[in-house]
């Protein structure tokens, strides 16, 4: 049987199904949950279909969550999530089954059956494919949640394309009439103490010969922009098409798990490799890693730069 229509007979056994997703969700996690569960419950109006986990008020402008409920027998579906470690849910071990649906490549094997697409660029493209192939529902909100999946994690179409993704995102736009300049607001409308952030990171950046930059950003600096520790994450991706950089990192200081969160991005050197040396891992060109010893975060910056070094001797 094809893997698609596995889930769907998964789906078919319960009633009681959750829908997770990696912690501190992007809106790749965010808009995939919400589109799946939307989905389900009009396909299957009799199931209990939660979508649970911790957001940001960043993203207020999508529906709440659901307060996550195990039954005896529960189905967990995790979306976008290669890290065990990662899934937001309270107890793992509590779900009689687990299906995860992803787009990154394969870290840990913590479910009954897989769907892993790599090619395409983001969870919710995956799930656009998968909706279509066994006919479950759209609707302009479903709609709506994939398109931010596939703008955000493309950056807006930049960093890929996939197979067909245009013509993918533009049957949901007009298919459902979006609102896209509202559906753009409310991705990209930014606070001028995040820009002012971005400007004092573009200015202290360490920048090496082999064109690797590399900051560390403590809670001093996070106080005295009033940032959260998460804003580091989203200013990284605007960063690219600089001419001097080949690849970027920035080590921010996490006061609750008195760890460093490193956010790794590349124009063409591969950084998920060295990535999964320091707790981490992710997308060949970006990527992230969590490191507990300050002295470790200079390995791992030394070991983007040999990265550099090669990819710049093997393309000049
Ligand atoms: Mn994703």
């Amino acid at each position: 049987m094809d893997k698609y229509k596995l889930i769907d007979e998964e789906i078919k056994k319960y009633n009681n199904i959750v829908i997770a997703r990696h912690v501190r969700p992007d809106l790749d996690a965010l808009g995939s949950q919400l589109a799946l569960k939307y989905s389900l419950s009009l396909k299957y109006p009799d199931k209990n279909i939660l979508a649970v986990g911790a957001t940001s008020s960043v993203f207020n402008f999508l529906p709440k969550l659901d307060k996550e409920k195990i039954d005896d027998n529960t189905l967990l579906i995790v979306l976008d999530n290669p890290n065990f470690s990662r899934i937001d849910v309270a107890d793992y071990s509590k779900y009689t089954k687990i299906i995860k649906i992803d787009h990154h490549p394969l870290i840990d094997t913590f479910s009954d059956v897989e769907l892993i697409e790599t090619n395409k660029s983001s969870t919710c493209e995956v799930l656009y494919d998968l909706f279509k192939a066994l006919d479950y529902p759209f609707d302009s909100e479903i709609a709506s949640y994939l398109i931010y999946g596939m703008i955000t994690d493309t950056g807006r179409f930049l960093f890929s394309l996939g197979e067909n993704l245009l013509v993918k995102a533009n049957d949901l736009i007009t298919t459902y009439d979006l609102d896209m300049k509202k559906i753009y607001q409310n991705i990209y409308l930014r606070s001028l103490k995040d820009v002012k952030f971005e400007g004092y990171i573009i200015n202290n950046f360490n920048i090496t010969k082999n064109n690797m930059a590399s900051i560390i950003i403590e809670e001093d600096k996070l106080n005295l922009y009033d940032v959260d520790q998460a804003v580091s994450g989203n200013v990284i991706n605007n960063f690219t098409n600089i001419k001097e950089l080949l690849v970027w990192s920035i080590a921010t200081y996490d006061k609750n798990k008195k760890t460093y969160k490193i956010s790794v991005r590349s124009r063409g050197p591969i950084v998920n490799k060295v990535c999964e040396m320091f707790n981490g891992g992710g997308h060949p060109l970006a990527s992230g890693a969590v490191i507990e010893e300050k002295e470790e975060i200079e390995k791992l910056f030394n070991l983007l730069d040999k990265e550099c070094e090669r990819y710049k001797y093997e393309n000049n």
